[in-house]
């Protein structure tokens, strides 16, 4: 960390105005958590990191979901694991003592090397929300992608981080429009009830969520559901449950209770660096190097792949350029991180054996947000949790899965706000432009219009029954609709078609995809339940088959 950060106060106080401009994230989305351990007291990690020239038997390029699997399978069955992540390690306290930035302030910590914050929600009465902060590898990334902005975490543990935890999965009903080439009977009998047990999926109590002051909003949520027809269900999380209810309490740090989620939560979320990732380093056999960018993977002249990979300092400056070479890689970079690593590998030809289907089948899993404005005898609290727990599930009727998520500024807002997942049907491709050497996405903005048309389904007919209309305020002046961006990229590297039906790449033995790219655009509900039972099940056909 630079000298002028360390040097820079700590963040106390919240200001009315920074509190209101802290909401941004959160809707829609949202929702990030901790672990019992209150996350400012882990001990520093030294870092072990890759050595240039190392000789590795097995690299794995990224440490969200996808990666984190591959890794603790693999060593589980002897193999030494190196994993590589172009984020930060997120395990020591910044200036406030805290590892990870509150929501209501953004701060350095806050955005992947920007200058000013760009926050999901970009308004609220009439307010523009976002603010300059230092330029720093920090956590969330919102990356512009032609006509959509793509939200990401960064850092070990991936979108674990910043994500709302919401671990659901999907309908069986609905399970062949999600992977059309996968056995559902082997996904709900052995993965995905393996990967709800490794992650720690759990529900909450639905005696205490009828009387938490910090679920108004949900309850309000249920009750115009219900009014209107609509079937409403639970929604699972990985937050410590037990947790929570002491943030109620008063008995411990807060953390839900206190709108951590965007940026990270200090407490109570079970992330990736609680689960996964401990019982994979608890075997010894995986080491993980942060700030560690792959920019390139081709074959090597011994056997094996010789990998090139950038050391960032944290200003985003490459600090070293390694290159290794390792018999086997994963990509687990994530949807956005592997489409655009093989595009442009088998553009520029390091990768030339890859087929005709690399950056086809992208989705953004139908992601529409919007809010409602209740009457004032009707408010959903000024405390609200960061995680949502529950939705309303009119997909089979109507295309739309929404989650009733928080608006937690503190004050009461007399607004409902929702995540809405829709069956959207339009894909993207990302090609290589080699004018300006960068990968495209070719999405267009106005493609959303069908993920509009199934959640005005459902909140058309709300406002109707309600007397109710929709907030116009949140992102942007009279604009209803947040259409501009996704927190569930998929696809690029379709299952199937750019890869076999376990994830091996077409044309280059040896290298796997196991994250989000593998899903063709859309999962009917949050993705990270299905990208990690999917990965589970394909690492173990790997493992038994290839090594
Ligand atoms: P991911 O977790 O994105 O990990 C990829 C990793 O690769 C990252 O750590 C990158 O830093 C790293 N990387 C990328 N490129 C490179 C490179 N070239 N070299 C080295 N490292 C690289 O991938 N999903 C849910 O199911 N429930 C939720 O409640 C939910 N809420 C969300 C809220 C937000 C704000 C966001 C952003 C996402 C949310 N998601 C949620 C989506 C979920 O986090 C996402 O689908 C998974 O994290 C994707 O998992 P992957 O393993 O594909």
């Amino acid at each position: 960390m630079s000298a002028d950060l360390q040097n820079r106060p700590p963040l106390s106080g919240i200001s009315r105005r920074r509190f209101i401009a802290g909401t941004g994230f959160i809707s829609g989305a949202v929702m990030l958590g901790g672990h019992h351990a209150p996350a400012h007291a882990a001990p520093q990690r030294e870092a072990a990191v890759i050595e240039p020239g190392a000789r590795v038997p097995v690299l794995v390029i990224g440490t969200g979901y996808g990666g984190s699997v591959a890794a603790l399978r693999l060593a589980q069955a002897g193999v030494d694991v190196h994993m590589v992540d172009m984020g930060m390690a997120w395990d020591t306290p910044g200036p406030d003592g805290k590892v990870f930035a509150n929501t209501t302030s953004p701060d350095h910590r806050s955005f992947w090397l920007r200058t000013r914050t760009k926050q999901p929600l970009s308004n609220f009465l009439g307010f523009p929300l976002d603010k300059n902060v230092p330029r720093y590898t920090g956590i969330l990334d919102a990356e512009e992608m032609g006509g959509i902005t793509v939200y990401q975490g960064r850092g070990v543990g991936g979108g674990s981080l910043v994500n709302g935890g919401m671990a659901v999965t999907p309908r069986r009903e609905n399970f062949g429009g999600v992977l059309p080439s996968v056995d559902p009977d082997e996904m709900y009998d052995v993965y995905y009830p393996r990967a709800n047990a490794e992650l720690g999926v759990g529900t909450i109590d639905p005696a205490w969520f009828e009387t938490a002051a910090c679920y108004q909003y949900a309850r309000v949520g249920r009750r115009h559901a219900q009014r209107s027809g609509f079937p409403f269900v639970f929604v699972p999380d990985v937050y410590d449950w037990e947790y929570m209810k002491q943030e109620a309490a008063g008995t411990v740090p807060k953390s839900a209770l206190a709108g951590e989620i965007l940026y990270g939560n200090n407490h109570g979320k079970k992330s990736l660096q609680q689960t996964y990732l401990a019982r994979a380093r608890a075997t010894g056999k995986v080491t993980i190097s942060p700030l560690h960018h792959v920019t390139s993977v081709t074959p090597a002249s011994s056997g094996g792949y010789t990998v090139t990979i950038e050391q960032l300092g944290t200003g985003g400056a490459v600090t070293a350029t390694k290159t290794v070479t390792a018999a086997r890689v994963f990509f687990a970079a994530g949807s956005v991180g592997t489409s655009k690593l093989l595009v442009r590998l088998k553009a520029q030809g390091a990768l030339p054996g890859l087929n005709g289907e690399i950056g086809k089948g992208w989705g953004e899993n139908g992601n529409v947000m919007c809010g409602r404005a209740n009457h004032l005898w009707d408010p959903t609290g000024a405390l609200q949790s960061s995680i949502p727990t529950a939705g309303i599930d009119n997909w089979a009727a109507g295309g739309a899965f929404a989650e009733v998520a928080p608006l937690p500024t503190g004050i009461e807002t007399y607004a409902s706000f929702y995540l809405s997942i829709t069956k959207n049907p339009h894909r993207a491709e990302f090609t290589w432009n080699a004018a300006s050497g960068k990968v495209e996405l070719n999405w267009q903005t106005a493609w959303k219009q069908p993920s509009i048309t199934m959640a005005k389904s459902i909140f058309d007919r709300i406002n109707a029954k309600e007397g109710t209309i929709y907030r116009t305020d949140l992102f942007g002046f009279h604009k209803i609709w947040g259409d501009h961006l996704t927190y569930h990229p998929l696809g690029g590297v379709v299952l199937d078609k750019a890869t076999d039906n376990h994830g091996r790449l077409h044309g280059h033995a040896g290298l796997y995809v196991v994250d989000g790219s593998l899903i063709p655009g859309n999962a009917s509900v949050n993705p990270f339940v299905t990208i990690t039972a999917l990965a589970e099940r394909n690492v173990e056909e790997i493992i038994a088959t290839d090594l």
